[in-house]
């Protein structure tokens, strides 16, 4: 089965900066964690700051991949076009967010994913992402 993660921009400063609010933990470290709990998964990952780049590697593995993890961070709150894509491709998406985005402020409860993905898992820290996988198993 595979599965890759997406995540957006500014989630490549995990563990290094703001660890009041997002932990201490770099996604590098985490990702390796999941791949030993999860070695029967060929498991990936993708990082990107920039928009058009997200959307491209969702076209790219939206349909032959057998699930996405989406973090799209704060494009989940503003970007069309991603929502777009998640709603034009084959592949399933699981909408992920490290915080509960509903206990934080007003603009950070809309999601433009959220409408085209399966399901959306937050607020569990790092863990929203192993969850996430799970729903595929
Ligand atoms: O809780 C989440 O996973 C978010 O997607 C994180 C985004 C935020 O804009 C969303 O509203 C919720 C922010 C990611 C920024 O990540 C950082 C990590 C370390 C230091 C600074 C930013």
């Amino acid at each position: 089965m595979k599965i890759i993660i997406i995540n957006g921009p500014n989630l490549n400063l995990l563990g290094k900066r703001e660890p009041e609010v997002y932990g201490s933990t770099t996604f590098d470290s985490y990702f390796a964690e999941l791949q030993s709990k999860f070695s029967e998964l060929q498991l990936e990952y993708y990082q990107s700051n920039i928009e058009g780049e997200l959307i491209d590697k969702i076209q790219e593995v939206g349909f032959s991949y057998d699930g996405i993890i989406l973090n799209a961070a704060a494009y989940t709150h503003t970007s069309v076009g991603l929502g777009d894509v998640v709603k034009a491709i084959n592949t399933p998406v699981v909408e992920v967010h490290i915080s509960n985005t509903h206990k934080r402020e007003d603009f950070r409860h809309v999601s433009y994913i959220s409408s085209g993905a399966k399901g959306v898992i937050l607020g569990f820290g790092l863990k929203s992402y192993e969850l996430a996988i799970r729903s595929f198993l």
